[in-house]
C-alpha cells in the first residue's frame, strides 16, 4: 500500500477556461501558492475485486465517482501496461465545513501515489501532465511554494514547475470562510459557460498574460505588496468574465463584497493586504508575511476566529508511507 500527501493551492494568477476539454489544456497559464494548512492523503493498493474501489473520507463512493477515478487510473495503467484494479482511500484534511475541499490536492495526491504503485518513476513535471487530466489545478499541487502551470502548446508541454521555494515566499494568506454550502455552479461548468458566452473572456485571456509576466517579476523581486496587487486585479478580472456570461452568474455574496471593501479600507490605513477569490464566496486575503497577525486581528471585526484560517506557503506533494507485501 502506498500513501501520498498533497497540499491544496490558491491561484494568484487564475486558471479559468479550457481550450481542450478532453486533455484539460487551459487558455491561460496560471500561478499559485501551495498552502501548508490544507491537504489530502490518499492510499492506493491493488485489489482482486474486478473493479476499482474508491473511499472518500471513509465513505465508499458511487458508480459515477468511481468512473472518474477509473478513467484517471486508466492513464497510469496504460503507461505501465498493467491491468490490475486499484482500491483508493482518500482523506481530506481541511477544517470542517471550510468549503475548500479541493480537487487540486486530491488528484495531485492520487497521481503521486499511482506513480509509485505502478512503478512509473515519473518526475513531478511529467506527473503534473498526468494529474492535469483529473483536474487542471492539481498540476500546481505537486510542487511546494509558488508554482506555475504553463498553458503549453500541447499535452506534453502543458505542465507545472516550481517558481519559488516555500521558505522564500514573502506572502501569507488568511482564508475568510463565508459560506461552505455546495456551490450551485461548479467551477468546471462555470468556466465552460464563460468561455462559450462571455464577451469579456477574450479580455481576461489577454490581460492574464500581462498579469503573469508582472507577477513573475514581483516574485523575483520578493515584493509581497506587488504580488498582492497583481493577484487582486487578476482575480477580479476573472470574476468579471462571469458577469458577462449568458446567463450571467457570480460567486460573490454580500459578505464577499463587504470583505473586499474592508481590505481596501485597511490599505488606506497603511496595512498592506489584498484579496483573491475562486469559484466560491470565500475571500482569501494576501499580505506580506510579517503583517499576518495584524490583518488577522483586524478581520475579527467581520469574522469570528472559527471563520479565519491562517496559511503560509506549503510543501510539495510526497509519498508518506510505503508498505511492501511479500507472499
Ligand atoms: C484556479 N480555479 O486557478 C481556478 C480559479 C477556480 C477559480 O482551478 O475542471 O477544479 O477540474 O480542471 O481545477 C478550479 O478548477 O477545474 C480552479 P477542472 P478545477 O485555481
Amino acid at each position: 500500500m502506498i500513501t501520498a500527501r498533497a497540499h491544496t493551492n490558491i491561484a494568484l494568477i487564475k486558471y479559468w477556461g479550457k481550450r481542450d476539454k478532453t486533455l484539460f489544456l487551459p487558455y491561460t497559464s496560471s500561478l499559485s501558492m501551495t498552502l501548508d494548512a490544507f491537504y489530502t492523503e490518499t492510499s492506493v493498493e491493488f485489489n482482486q475485486q474486478g473493479e476499482d474501489i474508491f473511499f472518500l473520507n471513509g465513505v465508499q463512493q458511487s458508480i459515477d465517482e468511481v468512473k472518474k477515478i477509473t478513467q484517471f487510473i486508466d492513464l497510469f495503467r496504460k503507461k505501465a501496461n498493467h491491468q490490475q484494479f486499484v482500491t483508493v482511500k482518500s482523506q481530506n484534511f481541511v477544517p470542517t465545513a471550510a468549503g475548500l475541499a479541493s480537487s487540486a490536492s486530491a488528484y495531485a495526491a492520487l497521481a503521486m501515489a499511482l506513480n509509485e504503485l505502478f512503478n512509473l518513476n515519473m518526475d513531478r513535471v511529467e506527473l503534473s501532465r498526468y494529474s492535469r487530466r483529473g483536474s487542471g489545478s492539481s498540476t500546481r499541487s505537486l510542487f511546494g511554494g509558488l508554482v506555475e502551470w504553463d498553458k503549453g502548446d500541447d499535452d506534453k508541454t502543458s505542465v507545472a514547475h516550481p517558481i519559488l521555494e516555500a521558505n522564500q515566499c514573502p506572502c501569507a494568506m488568511i482564508i475568510c470562510l463565508i459560506n461552505s454550502k455546495e456551490k450551485e455552479i461548479s467551477s468546471r461548468q462555470g468556466m465552460e459557460l464563460t468561455v462559450k458566452t462571455s464577451p469579456f473572456f477574450k479580455g481576461f485571456v489577454e490581460s492574464s498574460a500581462i498579469d503573469l509576466n508582472e507577477m513573475k517579476q514581483a516574485i523575483q523581486d520578493k515584493d509581497a505588496c506587488r504580488i498582492g496587487e497583481i493577484a487582486e486585479r487578476n482575480a477580479l478580472r476573472m470574476h468579471a468574465t462571469m458577469l458577462g456570461a449568458n446567463p450571467p452568474f457570480t460567486y460573490f455574496e454580500p459578505k464577499s463584497i463587504e470583505t473586499i471593501q474592508f481590505v481596501k479600507q485597511l490599505r488606506k490605513e497603511g496595512i498592506p493586504c489584498y484579496i483573491t477569490m475562486d469559484a466560491g464566496p470565500n475571500v482569501k486575503v494576501i499580505m506580506p508575511k510579517e503583517y499576518i497577525d495584524q490583518v488577522y486581528d483586524r478581520l475579527q471585526a467581520l469574522f469570528n476566529k472559527e471563520q479565519l484560517i491562517k496559511a503560509f506557503a506549503g510543501p510539495e506533494a510526497k509519498i508518506i508511507q510505503k508498505d511492501e507485501y511479500h507472499d
